[in-house]
């Protein structure tokens, strides 16, 4: 394939309730889009961080800067450009994983549809719908959060996570536990915000039966994962931590972790993605797919990767209304407590070009 555009649109769409983690508080989904043009054929992607580096150390601003200046230049100058060869041609550049994926991403959505392939059989799917789960912010009172956990169960969510912090962990848990029961497939999520000193504090969650204690520990702290998985039942999965597939092996063979979330955006795309996934999966380990509150563009082919046969728990792969009263796509719904693996080829979905238009707040032409 030959590149003929690589365009950037910034979207801003507001998020139907705020959305508090450990890290801040999102009101809207703030970040930008690309669209890619080769041989005819149009490819889509949607940048995963925010406009500050509070997940992580990407933010809008610097994303467009490397890809403009690096990744956009280094991938057009290919003598012939195929999602295969987009890492490769950007690997000269440290980090920057998300902007990587998201330029990634509209190749390989540009390449499928010319090959009129789905995503989802490129990697391998194997399952035509997931099961949904749902990722449930910091409230201000215990009975908000009950309330909200309550309205996700009866739109058929089958797995709920809390997102925790000091001051906001025991109290919360143990009050969905003596609401709902302990059947219900409950998880936390603490987003970095402990260390090694709260271990004995954390360990009061282990009375809980939870499925998982996501990322308690700062992400460059892999030996005390491994140190708190010795003292905690609660298995620990790692969100922030793995950045690359050489992480996940590197985190299974220090035991820091017995569960790992697969988020593409942090690293660098599907191909990682999947073998993240290949090497879990070599190692009986399993692996789920996290969210970074996608619009529809976003989520579409994170429904195809959760389809593959390694990805054994619920991800965070919720409805389009949990986030946003309109989506940039035909909406996702729930049904049944799962979420249909989209049909189209490439990515699977179309933008619907009138939304799309409406959220725009301005566009840059990357290269032409
Ligand atoms: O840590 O998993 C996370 C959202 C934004 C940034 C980080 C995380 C999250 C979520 C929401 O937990 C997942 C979703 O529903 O998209
Ligand atoms: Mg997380």
């Amino acid at each position: 394939m030959k590149i003929d555009l690589v365009e950037l649109l910034h979207v801003e769409i507001p998020l139907v309730s705020p959305f508090r983690t450990s890290f801040g508080t999102m009101t809207s989904k703030d970040t930008f889009l690309l669209r890619v043009v080769a041989d005819g054929a149009e490819g889509w992607s949607e940048f995963a961080a925010d406009p500050e580096p509070l997940y992580c150390s990407e933010f809008v601003a610097g994303a467009e800067i490397v890809l403009a200046t690096c990744l956009v230049p280094s991938v057009v100058a290919l003598p012939e450009v195929s999602a295969s060869r987009v890492g490769p041609a950007m690997a000269f550049v440290k980090g920057h994983h998300l902007a990587k994926a998201a330029l990634e991403t509209a190749v390989l959505d540009a390449e499928l549809r010319a090959f009129g392939m789905t995503i989802g059989g490129y990697l391998g799917a194997t399952a035509s719908r997931v099961p949904a789960g749902v990722s449930v912010g910091i409230k201000a009172s215990l009975p908000e959060l009950l309330d909200d956990v309550e309205r996700y169960l009866s739109e058929g969510y089958v797995r709920i996570k809390l997102k925790i912090e000091p001051g906001w962990d025991v109290a919360p848990v143990r009050a969905v536990r003596e609401r709902f029961g302990y059947e219900l497939p409950l998880q936390v999520d603490a987003n970095t915000a402990y260390s090694l000193a709260d271990a004995a504090h954390l360990r009061r969650l282990d009375e809980f039966d939870l499925l998982l204690i996501e990322q308690p520990l700062p992400e460059d702290d892999m030996r005390g994962h491994a140190v708190l998985a010795q003292r905690m039942r609660t298995p620990i999965c790692l969100d922030e931590s793995i950045t690359s597939a050489r992480d996940a092996a590197t985190a299974l063979a220090m035991d820091a972790c017995q569960i790992i979330n697969v988020k593409p955006a942090r690293v660098g795309g599907y191909l990682e993605a999947r073998r993240i996934h290949d090497v879990a999966m070599a190692n009986g380990v399993a692996v789920w797919c996290g969210g970074m509150l996608e619009t529809g563009i976003g989520r579409a082919p994170n429904l195809a990767l959760a389809a593959l046969p390694g990805f054994v728990l619920p991800g965070d792969l919720s409805a389009s209304s949990r986030y946003f009263a309109e989506d940039l796509t035909e909406p996702f719904v729930v049904e049944d407590g799962h979420v249909r693996v989209p049909t189209g080829v490439g990515i699977g979905i179309e933008p619907l070009p009138d939304a799309v238009k409406r959220f725009t707040t301005s566009r840059r032409v990357l290269y032409s």
